[in-house]
C-alpha cells in the first residue's frame, strides 16, 4: 500500500470585466466552458470548469467582472462574483498587464480581498500586450496592498506562464491524505 497526498479544492476567479477570466479557466481546462468576448460583461453567472490532474483536482468558478452597475441585472452580476468567491480555498485575483494603477474596479475587489483574509494569488494577465518592466512596477504596486499567496505574470494568448500558475495553485491546495 501507497500513501499518497491528493489535494482538492475550489478556486474562484475574481476580477474586473474584460480581464481574461474566462479566457485563463478555457485555457487551464482545455475546452470553451465560459464564454470569451471582446466585450465587457461576457460572463452573467458563477460557471463551474474541472481540471483534473495527477495528484489534483481543481474546480475553477468563473464569476462575472467587477464594474459600476448600471442596472439590476448588473448589481446581481456583481453580487453573484462577490458571493461566489467567499466559500472558496483560494480566489484568483486577475488584474489587466496594461493597468497603470489600481483603480476603481480594482480597489474594490481588493478591499473584499482584504476583508475574506483567504489564500489569493494574484494573476496578471495580458503580459503580451506590455513590457517586463511594467509588470514589475503593478507587482509592486499591488504587494504593497496584500500579502499575496503568489503573484503569477501569464498571457493567455501567448500561452504563457499558465502551468505555472496551475502548480501554484495545486502547492496551495488543502492536502487530503489516502490509502492507494
Ligand atoms: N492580448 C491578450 N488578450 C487576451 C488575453 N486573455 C484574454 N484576452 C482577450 O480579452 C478579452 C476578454 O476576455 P474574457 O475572457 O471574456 O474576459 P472576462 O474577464 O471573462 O470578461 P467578463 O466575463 O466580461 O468579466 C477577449 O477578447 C480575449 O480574447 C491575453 O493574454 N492577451
Ligand atoms: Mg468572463
Amino acid at each position: 500500500m501507497e500513501e499518497k497526498v491528493f489535494k482538492s479544492g475550489f478556486v474562484a476567479m475574481l476580477g474586473r470585466t474584460n480581464v481574461g477570466k474566462s479566457s485563463i479557466i478555457n485555457k487551464l481546462v482545455g475546452e470553451k466552458v465560459s464564454a470569451v468576448a471582446n466585450k465587457v460583461q461576457t460572463t452573467r453567472t458563477a460557471i463551474r470548469a474541472i481540471v483534473n490532474r495527477e495528484n489534483s483536482q481543481i474546480i475553477f468558478v468563473d464569476t462575472p467582472g467587477i464594474h459600476k452597475p448600471k442596472n439590476k441585472l448588473g448589481s446581481t452580476m456583481v453580487e453573484t462574483a462577490f458571493d461566489s468567491s467567499l466559500d472558496v480555498d483560494i480566489i484568483l485575483f486577475v488584474i489587466d498587464a496594461q493597468s497603470t494603477d489600481i483603480g476603481r474596479g480594482d480597489r474594490l475587489i481588493l478591499d473584499k480581498i482584504i476583508e475574506s483574509n483567504k489564500k489569493c494569488i494574484l494573476v496578471i494577465n495580458k503580459v503580451d500586450l506590455t513590457t517586463k518592466e511594467h509588470v514589475a512596477e503593478l507587482i509592486k504596486i499591488y504587494s504593497k496592498e496584500y500579502n499575496f499567496t503568489s503573484v503569477v505574470p501569464v498571457s493567455v494568448i501567448k500561452n504563457k506562464n499558465l502551468d505555472v500558475l496551475l502548480d501554484e495553485i495545486e502547492s496551495h491546495l488543502n492536502a487530503r491524505s489516502c490509502i492507494l
